[in-house]
């Protein structure tokens, strides 16, 4: 009989092995956890209570908010003030970031960076929608409040990083650096239960990931990779979901891209709260995640909360060979890849 293993006791089973570890982070991590497991009792019943539609407003991106997205948000928030390890927040969903009032008189280690819901556009249509998470240790003073620089970290920086894909399952994929694990929830019991321990990508796999309606709209060298993925017979697969369309890549192996284009010059996905974590979770599980001027993500200095970057991540053979497309095509590129 195969002995299940929560999420709770893989947490705490790991923070043994560390002897520098306090708990502080298992703690927050759990809670993250228990934020899931309430944001994904909603997204199933979107359809059965009156969540679904859009707000008449717009998030920090200037995008219009699906009722789901606020209220995936505020349970976030609720879940990691209470926490204790945490210090405050920054979310896709909020101009400014959000700082936690000390509790008593102690203010958690911690900041997180969230994507409440991502991929919002898809809710309403019940096509799979996610979470995603990213941990620094805050940099500023612990006896006073956290600043702008707490969240302005390289993603090299992250102590720990994760999504939460809600689709035909729910699944908690994090590392905290050692590796990459999955957790599937059991509803029957209420746990995210250990299911993908260790997971690796593949060096190379059958998929392309990348919105084909606006190939017209990329640089020549991002042009000529997606003909040659073409010209290779990869097959084209693209929700609009960026945790979605990453974890096909992660378990089965390809490339995902989204290129600079003239509506968004820098790229339109958001380097904080999608690009880094996604591409801390690929590397760690030995995949490589680089921008159109192949430099590493996770190595990108952060000037702003809501900045926004090109990234191409997924299978290590595949960025390498999207690399030289860009080394052939592209001018002034460096001949290192980051
Ligand atoms: P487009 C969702 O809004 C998101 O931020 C990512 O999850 C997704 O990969 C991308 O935007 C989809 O953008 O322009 O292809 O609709």
């Amino acid at each position: 009989m195969y002995r299940i293993e929560t999420l709770d006791e893989f947490i705490i089973k790991r923070q043994k092995s560390y002897s520098t570890a306090t708990g502080e982070l298992t703690g927050l991590l759990r809670d993250i956890g228990l934020a899931a497991k309430i944001v994904n009792r909603e997204v199933n019943k979107a359809g059965l209570i009156n969540i679904l539609g859009k707000f008449q407003k717009e998030n920090a991106s200037g995008e219009q908010v699906a009722k789901l997205d606020i209220y995936a948000n505020d349970r976030l928030i609720d879940f990691l003030k209470t926490s204790g390890e945490c210090a405050g927040i920054a979310s896709e969903e909020l101009e400014d970031f959000v700082v936690f009032p000390p509790r008593n008189e102690q203010r958690g280690k911690y900041v997180v960076v969230i994507d409440p819901l991502d991929g919002s556009s898809n809710i309403d249509v019940n096509v799979s929608v996610g979470t995603i998470f990213g941990i620094y240790r805050r940099v500023s003073p612990e006896d006073q409040d956290i600043t702008l620089k707490d969240f302005l970290q390289p993603g090299l920086d992250l102590v720990a990083a994760g999504y939460v894909i809600y689709g035909t399952s729910t699944i908690l994929v994090y590392s905290t650096g050692d590796g990459v694990n999955g957790f599937t929830l059991d509803p029957s019991i209420g746990e995210f239960c250990l299911s993908h321990r260790d997971i690796k990508i593949p060096e190379e796999g059958p998929y392309y990931s990348v919105n084909q309606g606006y190939y017209l709209k990329f640089d020549l060298e991002m042009r000529r990779y997606i003909d040659y993925c073409s010209d290779l017979n990869l097959r084209l697969r693209y929700i609009g979901t960026m945790v979605a369309d990453i974890h096909r890549i992660l378990f089965q192996g390809g490339v995902f891209l989204y290129p600079n284009t003239r509506k968004y010059p820098k790229g339109k996905l958001r380097l904080l709260y999608e690009c880094n974590p996604l591409a801390y979770i690929v590397e760690q599980a030995g995949g490589k995640a680089l921008n159109v001027k192949l430099e590493r993500i996770l190595e990108m200095q952060p000037e702003e909360l809501h900045q926004r970057s090109s990234v191409i991540m997924g299978s290590p053979k595949m960025i390498d060979e999207m690399a030289e497309f860009v080394q052939r095509y592209a001018p002034n590129i460096p001949s290192e890849v980051g």
